[in-house]
């Protein structure tokens, strides 16, 4: 796995910034994109000791920064072998009558939009090279639709969409496609859906033991270390405690 590049989206938290430590650790040569330059900048400094890092700051929803920050790489970083598309969030826990719109546009511009303005930005190289691995990060709510959850659903149910609509289009172009679908992870993923209150948030994860941001990571690490000929298409993961998004045995 030495001398591969990595591009990560939302690498400045969760499961965006346990997989880059995964990666440093193991030698991968890293391009850690997200908006908030002050945790990019620390990360890239703690995993310099590992790899080469660079970091792009850039919202996935700004299809002409995405293309300009992508296509400007020095010549060290432009030959991606690894992309994970991770950068999301969901915004809002709402009935589709009560829903904000600004919600709606947020989850569908950045998980959906986003996820295919850099992935059209780094494919032309890895077709060139007829090599690469993309990872999209799906979600159990790709698979099911919980209340309330609509409009998040959609977008992951697109990912998911996305993700075979992909392999099939890279099939024979040596690049491998696969989704990895977690249920619950305790990131701040729950803290930016209910906008920062926090006491909502943690309560998502109370009373069970939810999956980990470094649990996802590691599965990323499985997926991209399998031999040439094998690819993980698609992948759901849950705790112990979860069955699907609706039954969670909490104690
Ligand atoms: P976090 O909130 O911890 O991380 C989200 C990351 O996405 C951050 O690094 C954030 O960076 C980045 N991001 C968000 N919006 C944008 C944007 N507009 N432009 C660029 N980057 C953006 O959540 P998770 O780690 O949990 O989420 C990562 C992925 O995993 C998401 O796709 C999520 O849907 C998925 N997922 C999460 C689950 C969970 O239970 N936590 C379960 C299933 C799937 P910054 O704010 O710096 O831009
Ligand atoms: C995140 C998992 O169940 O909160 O995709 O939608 S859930």
């Amino acid at each position: 796995m030495k001398d591969r590049t990595a591009l990560i989206t939302g690498a400045t938290s969760g499961i965006g910034m346990a997989t880059a430590r995964i990666f440093a650790k193991n030698g991968i040569r890293l391009i850690l994109c997200g908006r908030r330059q002050e945790r990019l900048d620390a990360l890239a400094s703690e995993l310099q000791k590992f790899t080469e890092v660079y970091v792009l700051n850039f919202d996935v929803r700004n299809r002409i920064h995405v293309f300009e920050q992508i296509q400007g790489l020095s010549e060290a970083f432009s030959e991606i072998d690894i992309l994970i598309n991770n950068a999301g969030n969901a915004h809002g826990l709402d009935t589709i009558q009560d829903g904000s719109v600004d919600d709606w546009d947020a989850m569908l511009d950045i998980n959906v939009k986003g996820l295919l303005y850099v992935t059209k930005a780094v494919l032309p190289n890895m077709i060139k090279s007829k090599s690469g691995h993309i990872i999209n990060i799906g979600s159990t709510a790709g698979k099911e639709v919980y209340p309330k959850g609509n409009v998040y659903c959609a977008s992951k149910h697109a990912v998911d969409a996305i993700n075979q609509g992909m392999r099939i289009d890279l099939n024979g172009k040596g690049i491998k496609v696969g989704a990895i679908n977690p249920g619950l992870v305790a990131t701040e993923f729950s803290e930016v859906r209910f906008k920062g209150d926090s006491k909502r948030a943690d309560k998502v994860y109370e009373g069970f033991s939810p999956l980990q941001a470094e649990d996802i990571a590691e599965i990323i690490w499985f997926a991209v270390t399998r031999p040439p000929h094998v690819n993980i298409a698609d992948l759901t993961v849950m705790c112990l405690d979860q069955a699907s998004s609706t039954i969670v045995n909490k104690k």
